[in-house]
């Protein structure tokens, strides 16, 4: 066991390269005060200097473009640069950086914004060196960068202490109450800075009774929380319950229409203000998988976020509304009700409605988290709302952070996608309300439970301010930070190991874009064709002798199809045109059905099944050879998982397998083994 804390992606020797140099920082404010601290330890560490005055000959200077104006300063060639780029001035967390005559300059229009150029310099260590660079301008592509914490004040009887969390308990909470030391708090948002994330929901967005005190008896303790994570430019949000005035406030009612519901809301937000100027909102999950909502009044959702909205605007608060509304009682004999319709068919009636603070948090596809699934048909139906997309950034259906899975593959396909069509808006453009991903962080030694999906982590926050990133660019990236003294070998078989890693996964367990195959009695870990398909939740591939898969056609299905605009509309409706991986989200066909690969279903089923496991045989195989190149407990670590992934994507393969064999009869072209 590892029982020393890892430093993730801002290990002391990341900062080698500019804790070498003589760096200035200018600027009285709180985050260029913590951009002070950083840059003080690293020159102390590595022999460079914190200077207080640019006469002194700085290598670097990071400064405030408001303070610069009529100073002496503003003239210094590089910084000149870096203040002359663009046209309209830098947003609060945007930067210039420029290199003139060897000194590299940067130059930020808020204290957010130099804690971002200070970590873009620790991440770039080519800006510090060299000839001339001309200025460059940063700025984030979403204002909303955020991480939900699915945390429980108390440990959850079922969920444990993080539902869905697979790297121990909850960095924030511990014996039912905010943990009295936070210092592991301030190295995580730390490190939430370095990746560009600025807001931070900290519980379960299903609030339990003590979870439900933090918004009034526990406030305090929450404050706490946010001044640890102030100083690095992040803002915390709290998951609140709709019931909240009954529970708490000991109302006889939550209606969102009756005025001392709104007053209650009122009086609670304004104490929450109080304490924490600077707080970010609310995030609910309404009428969904039990939590209540305003349908239990009648009411729909726009009634109930515009309550919460209303208690917010006065602070410029925000309330995150989720989507996720679909009914978990269904009945697997009514062929009628399809979860993939639920979300647009609850809002996409009520576009427009929603007070401008109010934004919609959407799951990037219509079911929920699985390894493949069409991109969400909520996004394009919501033109006149802000709106969030959601990810899992913790693997609850991709391989709970013993397999190994990177996703920014996934994110970037899903963010880059064009919802209406090749001359339209991306998918990351219409998220005009940002873009949330559920943390994967518990109080392991690696953060992560598994020491590569740290690099989920990382890649999101960066994902989130640049969605156009390549990932194999951000694992590059990860990897340089992480372990600065990985050779040339180390890093290829990184990439080697991670860069594929989520469509190895999906060819072990989701074929086709059919999903939810996966065990009920192991919370979602391993195989279990069968153990969604009776259940009141919606989640099924009405498997047959004949074929596999959901008929979600407007001509003979659910309809679904319909829920997009051209021309998705029509692409996934027809056969032909409907890409493979997604042939079973939206059709039911016959085994012998041949795909646009050439392939049929079912030797698709197998050859992708045995293709998985040779991957993963070859990827232990890997990483034995950077025994010795990669830290020891690293290694350790993930040597012990891949084991664990390997045995589990056999089992994958072989129940796959053998029960689309028994189901359809038909026997693998190769001959392979099958059960
Ligand atoms: O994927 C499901 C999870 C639940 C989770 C829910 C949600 C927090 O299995 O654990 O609840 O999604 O997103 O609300």
């Amino acid at each position: 066991t590892v029982t020393t804390e890892h430093a993730a992606w801002l290990p002391a020797e990341a900062l080698a390269p500019i804790g070498a140099l003589r760096v200035l920082v200018l600027g009285s404010e709180l985050r260029a005060d913590t951009v002070r601290a950083d840059a003080l330890a690293a020159t102390t560490r590595w022999g460079g200097q914190l200077l207080d005055d640019l006469a002194l000959g700085a290598d670097v200077v990071l400064a405030l473009a408001a303070d610069l104006a009529g100073g002496t300063e503003a003239h210094h060639p590089a910084v000149a640069a870096a203040l002359a780029t663009g046209r309209d001035p830098l947003g609060p967390e945007g930067f210039a950086v420029a290199r003139v005559d060897g000194v590299t300059a940067v130059v930020a229009g808020g204290g957010s914004g130099l804690l971002y150029g200070w970590f873009h310099l620790v991440r770039t260590p080519t800006a510090l060196r060299g000839s001339n660079a001309p200025a460059e301008r940063h700025e984030p592509a979403h204002a909303l960068r955020m991480l939900d914490h699915w945390d429980n004040v108390s440990v959850h009887p079922v969920m444990g202490q993080v539902e869905r969390g697979y790297a121990g308990a909850s960095l924030f909470f511990c014996d039912g109450k905010v943990r009295g030391d936070l210092s592991r708090v301030a190295r995580y948002a730390r490190l939430l800075a370095a990746a560009g994330v600025n807001r931070v929901s900290i519980n379960n967005v299903n609030v339990g009774p003590d979870a439900a005190r933090l918004l009034t008896a526990d406030l305090d303790d929450v404050r706490r929380l946010a001044d640890v994570f102030r100083p690095w430019g992040i803002r915390l949000h709290l998951s609140v319950t709709f019931a909240a005035p009954i529970s708490l406030g000991g109302l006889p009612t939550a209606d969102p229409l009756m005025p001392e519901v709104a007053q209650w809301w009122a009086t609670a937000t304004a104490a929450v203000y109080a304490a924490i100027s600077d707080f970010g909102g609310y995030v609910v999950k309404a009428d969904s998988e039990g939590q209540p909502g305003p349908f239990a009044y009648g009411r729909n959702h726009a009634d109930g976020a515009n309550l919460l909205a209303r208690a917010l605007a006065p602070f410029g608060g925000i309330v995150h509304w989720r989507a996720f509304v679909y009914n978990h009682r269904q009945d697997w004999r009514d062929r009628s009700t399809d979860r993939a319709r639920a979300a647009f068919d609850h809002f996409a009636p009520l576009n427009g409605q929603f007070d401008e603070n109010v934004v919609l948090q959407v799951k990037y596809g219509p079911i929920d988290f699985q390894p493949r699934e069409p991109v969400s048909p909520v996004i394009a139906a919501m033109s006149a709302t802000r709106l969030a997309v959601e990810f899992q950034v913790t693997q609850e259906y991709t391989g709970q952070q013993r397999h190994v899975c990177y996703l920014a593959p996934l994110w970037s396909e899903v963010l880059g996608f064009r919802p209406w069509g090749q001359t339209g808006s991306t998918v990351s453009e219409a998220a005009d309300g940002g873009v949330v991903a559920v943390s994967n962080v518990g109080d392991d030694a690696f953060w992560t439970g598994h020491p590569l999906a740290q690099a989920n982590l990382y890649a999101f926050g960066r994902l989130a301010w640049a969605p156009s990133s390549s990932p194999t660019a951000l694992l590059d990236e990860w990897i340089g930070l992480t372990l600065p003294q990985a050779s040339a070998g180390v890093r290829r078989a990184l990439h080697s190991l991670m860069d594929g890693s989520w469509r190895t996964y999906e060819s072990y367990t989701a074929p086709l874009g059919v999903g939810f195959m996966v065990s009920s009695t192991r919370h979602h870990y391993g195989p279990g064709v069968d153990s969604y398909e009776y259940t009141p939740w919606g989640t099924y591939h009405f498997a047959d002798r004949d074929g596999v898969g959901v008929d979600r056609t407007r001509a003979t299905g659910t309809g679904f199809a319909g829920q997009y605009p051209q021309p998705w509309r029509d692409v996934y409706e027809s056969l032909e045109t409907c890409p493979d991986e997604l042939v079973l989200f939206f059709h039911h066909v016959p085994y012998g059905h041949v795909l646009n690969s050439g392939s049929t279903v079912i030797q698709h089923i197998y050859d992708t099944h045995f293709a998985g496991v040779e991957r993963t045989d070859e990827m232990l195989r890997e990483w034995a050879e950077l025994e010795g190149g990669v830290p020891g407990d690293l290694f350790a670590r993930v040597a012990e998982l891949l084991v664990e992934q390997d045995r589990s994507a056999r089992e994958w393969r072989d129940q796959i397998n053998t029960y689309f064999f028994r189901k359809s009869g038909v026997p693998d072209a190769q001959g392979r083994r099958i059960f």
